[in-house]
């Protein structure tokens, strides 16, 4: 059977937190198995450009032929694969590196946005089906997950291929607080590891297994 290589990452803990649900996900997953594919996990800093530097270090390395990059949207009640990554930087605060970019964008005359090459709707579905709530998201913000989101969607677009020269699908998925997080924000909703990291597995399992996304709707009004 050919070997199948994914690469997860998740970010370090940034606007003060002492973790990040998406590394404490993803690192519970190095060197797990399912089927023909292995999983990499790899930290990436919350730091515009670095984050792409260090993905784009980790692709080089590994050639994987799936890429999921995990981060943490505070806030959400469910995981959520993200749609679209957009061509701009817009941050709210200042990243790890004190760096705040405005209306700039990611990669300068690139198209303004890539669609996740993952199944967005068929991991939906198969997180509904397993008790974990999840919605397809149409928007990754401007903030460092839209920024890796972007550079991978480009890498993929422009020059990406696998170690056995075959295809490499992508696509960035946000997920909830933990609970150690939300209680500091009292009625902020949470998920624990143990749901993350079940979810991820499958996410992944999903990713690997279905091709052509399903037709339901995952759409909002607004
Ligand atoms: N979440 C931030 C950046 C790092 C992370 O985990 C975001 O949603 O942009």
């Amino acid at each position: 059977m050919k070997s199948v290589k994914v690469l997860l990452t998740g970010f370090e803990p940034f606007e003060k937190e002492a973790l990040n649900p998406s590394w404490e996900a993803v690192r519970a997953l190095d060197g797990w198995k399912t089927g023909a594919a292995t999983v990499h996990a790899r930290l990436v800093p919350c730091v515009f450009g670095d984050a792409i530097d260090v993905l784009n270090r980790a692709m080089d390395e590994l050639q994987p032929q799936l890429v999921l990059c995990i981060g943490q949207a505070g806030g959400r009640a469910e995981f959520t694969p993200e749609r679209i990554a957009i061509n701009v930087d817009d941050a709210r605060v200042p990243d790890n590196n004190d760096r705040q970019p405005i209306d700039v964008p990611v990669v300068p005359g690139a198209p303004a946005a890539y669609f996740s090459t993952l199944p967005v709707k068929a991991i939906v579905r198969a997180l509904r089906a397993a008790g974990v709530p999840a919605s397809v998201s149409n928007s990754a913000g401007t903030f460092v997950c839209n920024h890796i989101f972007y550079g991978l969607m480009h890498r993929i677009a422009t020059h990406a291929t696998a170690a056995d020269g075959g295809e490499v699908r992508g696509g960035f998925i946000h997920i909830p607080y933990l609970p150690a997080q939300a209680a500091r924000f009292p009625g902020a909703p949470s998920m624990s590891l143990e749901t993350l990291v079940a979810a991820l597995r499958i996410a992944v399992a999903t990713a690997l297994a279905v091709r052509h996304d399903v037709a339901e709707t995952g759409g909002q009004l607004h």
